[in-house]
Order: structure tokens, then sequence, then C-alpha cells
């Protein structure tokens, strides 16, 4: 591809008129907007120690009471898209959460979806649309756009979970705002009961629900015993993985951001394709290197890394006589419903 002509190129009194006009010439920049082959991305390979940051949260919860917090979390950002816009990735925010006993972060409902990873700590609960979700480590809690939630802590220790939000896609729409609420009363029955045997969805008088996705907690016992099931039954399946979906629709958990688990077998490597969306992984168990582009990081449990799209991702499982459990967020249905998504294998 031949060299374009530069903006100092232009004839100064050329160029103040354009600015003045609001014009701006489009050959000096269309290498950058449309670079060959690959997209520019600012998403760096990043990677947050759980070691590290729990004291730093833990902190926190000393300097910023509730009353001046809200929502207690120190952003994850990647630091090639500036700390400051608090973005993991083009669309992925992430964020450590931090609730102590007796706490409670007050209700309110936004635009952005969101979904927590819990990590440590027992007695907490997230009410999502009236429904009380317990909050045990490696469950997967949703709060999907729009929905009233709010977070209490009835247990005597520290309880952290992992957001994952798509707040920068959505603020980058000029489609980011809250609403702030009463507290919720709750409703003395579960709302996915009929939803959380597989293979089975409710249909009364033969019409099935179009509804939100009926399923707003989804327990890692469940999802882990899923994984060593499929691992058992197919022992020559490579990617031994499960994705959170909707049990109305098959289709992704949310709308934007998608959610896996994924399980590798004692010692194994596994090489996940260059596929367009950017990429989080967390570890839930075991001990897991993770190779993206030129970074190589060592996870242990609660480390949390990213990657950024269109590079191949290389994951193994440091321990040769135990299973590793990765929770992975990803861009795809954001990318599929846009028409951006690619596999480059
Ligand atoms: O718990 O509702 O990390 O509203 C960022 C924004 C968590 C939450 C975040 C939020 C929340």
């Amino acid at each position: 591809m031949h060299e374009l002509g530069r903006l100092e190129d232009l004839p100064q009194d050329y160029r103040d008129e354009l600015t003045k006009l609001n014009l701006v010439p489009l050959w000096p920049s269309l290498r950058a907007v449309l670079p060959p082959n690959v997209p520019t991305r600012k998403t760096q390979p990043t990677f947050w120690a759980y070691d590290t940051l729990r004291p730093l949260l833990m902190r926190a919860g000393d300097l910023a009471p509730m009353e001046k917090a809200e929502r207690r979390v120190l952003v994850m950002a990647n630091p090639g898209h500036g700390l400051e816009k608090m973005q993991a990735s083009a669309a992925m925010y992430l964020g450590m959460q931090l609730l102590l006993p007796g706490e409670w972060a007050p209700s309110h409902r936004h635009t952005p979806n969101a979904v927590r990873m819990i990590v440590e700590g027992e007695g907490a609960w997230t009410t999502v649309d009236g429904e009380k979700c317990p909050m045990a480590r490696g469950d997967l809690i949703l709060t999907p756009t729009g929905l009233w939630h709010e977070h209490g802590h009835d247990g005597d220790q520290p309880v952290v979970w992992l957001d994952v939000l798509d707040l920068p896609i959505v603020y980058f729409m000029e489609a980011s705002y809250v609403i702030p609420g009463e507290r919720q009363d709750t409703k003395a029955s579960r709302g996915d009961r009929a939803w959380s045997r597989a293979g089975v969805v409710p249909s009364p008088v033969f019409e099935r629900s179009s509804k939100r996705n009926p399923v707003l907690r989804y327990p890692w016992a469940e999802a882990r015993a899923a994984l060593l099931g499929l691992a058992a039954d197919q022992p020559d399946l490579e990617a031994v993985q499960v994705t959170y979906v909707n049990p109305e629709t098959g289709g992704d958990a949310e709308n934007i951001l998608g959610f896996y688990s994924l399980m590798l077998r004692p010692g194994q490597t596994l090489r996940l394709p260059a596929r367009s969306p950017a990429q989080v992984f967390h570890l839930i168990e075991g001990s897991v290197q993770a190779l993206i582009v030129d970074s190589r990081f060592n996870l242990a449990e609660a480390d949390t890394c990213c990657a950024p799209g269109y590079e191949a991702v290389t994951l193994t499982n440091l321990q040769a006589d135990k299973p590793a459990f990765v929770f992975i967020a990803d861009e795809s249905p954001l990318h599929r419903k846009l028409g951006v998504y690619e596999n480059r294998g």
C-alpha cells in the first residue's frame, strides 16, 4: 500500500479554513483508521494478581465507607487504553468489588449489563429484579441492562467479586446512565427453578416465553459438574468448555459480552484461535500459564488477565494431577451481532 499525503503537506491557510468549517481531510488519517489487514488495538495483554490487589482493596474498606463509595471497586484498567478510561478492552470493564459484613450497596439500575464472578467470602447476596441471589465462590450472577440490583452481606468475612461490565461500549455509544432506587422487596421464591433442569423450559398453554433471560444466577457447582462430565464423556475433546446461555433461546446469557467456563485437563496445553473479540481470563481453580502475544502470565487462583482481539492465546495447566478451571469473558456476542466477528484460526 503506498503512502498517502500528510497533513503537513497542505498549505496552512487551507488547513485553517477547513478547521474553521469543521472539516477534516481524510487522506492523512486514512491509514490510521483503516490499517491494512489487522486492526490497531489499544488493548494490551495485562495481568492483575489477586494477592497484590487484595490488600489494596481491603484498605479501600477503611478509606471509602459505603456512603462515600456506593460501589467499592478497584477497576482493573488496561494501560493501553489509558487508566483513566477504566477499560480492560474496547468493550469490557473489569473491577474487583468489596463488600464488608453488614454493608449494603444501594439499589440502582443502569443501561450497561453486568455480571459478577464471586471470588471469596460467604453470606453476601445480590438482589436482581426482586430475586435474591446468594453469592458463593465461582458463581456467576447476572444484572442485565435495566434491572434493579443491590448487594447486601449477612456474613462475617469480607466478600469480594469480579465485576465484568460492557460499560465502555455503552458509554462510547453515549447510552450509559444510572437510576437510583429504593431497597427492593424480595420475592419469596426463586425465578429460575423451572429453567435449571437441562433440556426443559416452561411452556404454559404451549407458549414459550420471549422475555429476558430467566436465569440470573449460574451456580459454580453446576457449571463445574458439567465440565467434569463433558471431560469424562469425551476424552478426545480438546476444548472442554461451556457457555453461559439463556435457556429460553440457547443464545448468549447477555446481549453484548459472552461468558464461558473452560476446564484444562491435568497438564493440558490448549491453543485458542485468533478471533476478533478481546478476551478476559480469570482463574477459578488451579494454576494456569497464559501466553498472550509476547506476554507470559502465571495465574494463581483469583488472578485475571486480558488479551486483545485477533491474537491466539495459549493456556497451559501447570498442574499435572489436577484439572484447572478458567472463567472467560469476551466480546463475541457484540462482534457477531455487528457482523465483524472473525475466527482466523
Ligand atoms: O455493582 O452495580 O464495578 O454499578 C461498576 C458499576 C459495579 C454494581 C461496578 C456498578 C456496579
